[in-house]
């Protein structure tokens, strides 16, 4: 059990783009329970691996509702093969960007094709929320906030909060 800290917006970390993982090893299985322990911490229903500042295309989930025994899901360079041609707006939140939510419009539904714990080709069709959380987290491998999406005036606002909360912590 590793829970580690999770970055906040304006950590330059989370706006990188991340690197393939060449083989599932220890290393990686580590990092996936670790990344697992401080979702279920937080709690969230998705992490990517910038979010703890590794720089690698892993990503969990877990969206089992809270009475539901746990569905831990693991990523391992995850792509998106297909998206659905209609789009759905749900309000979406980010460990990154603490406290706040905000409506997002995105694809109702996606395929998905990564490499699992296993070491196994996986490609899976989802929609609703599962949907949302995948493309969520699969923007977080390449330096993409849902804020992104949010119109120019409430994006800088966000932002500027967090500036000013940063600025303050450092003194
Ligand atoms: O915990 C989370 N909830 C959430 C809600 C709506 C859309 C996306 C998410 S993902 C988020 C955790 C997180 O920041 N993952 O990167
Ligand atoms: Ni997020």
């Amino acid at each position: 059990m590793a829970v580690r800290p999770i970055l906040v917006i304006p950590d330059a970390r989370l706006r990188a783009v991340a690197d393939p993982v060449q083989g599932v090893d220890d290393e990686i299985k580590t990092l996936a329970q670790d990344m697992l322990d401080t979702m279920y911490d937080a709690p969230g229903i998705g992490l990517a691996a910038p979010q703890i500042g590794v720089m690698k295309r892993v990503v969990v989930m877990d969206l089992a509702g809270e009475d539901e025994k746990p569905e831990p899901m693991v990523l391992i360079n995850p792509e998106i093969t297909k998206f659905g041609d209609e789009m759905q707006v749900t309000e979406e939140g980010c460990l990154s960007i603490p406290e706040l939510f905000y409506e997002v419009e995105r694809p109702n539904a996606v395929t998905v094709k990564y490499t699992d714990l296993d070491g196994n080709e996986v490609e899976k069709a989802a929609e609703g929320k599962l949907a949302v959380c995948i493309q969520h987290e699969l923007d977080h491998l390449d330096g993409v906030l849902y804020i992104d999406y949010l119109s120019r005036l409430k994006r800088d606002r966000v932002l500027k909060k967090f500036e000013k909360a940063a600025k303050r912590a450092a003194g």
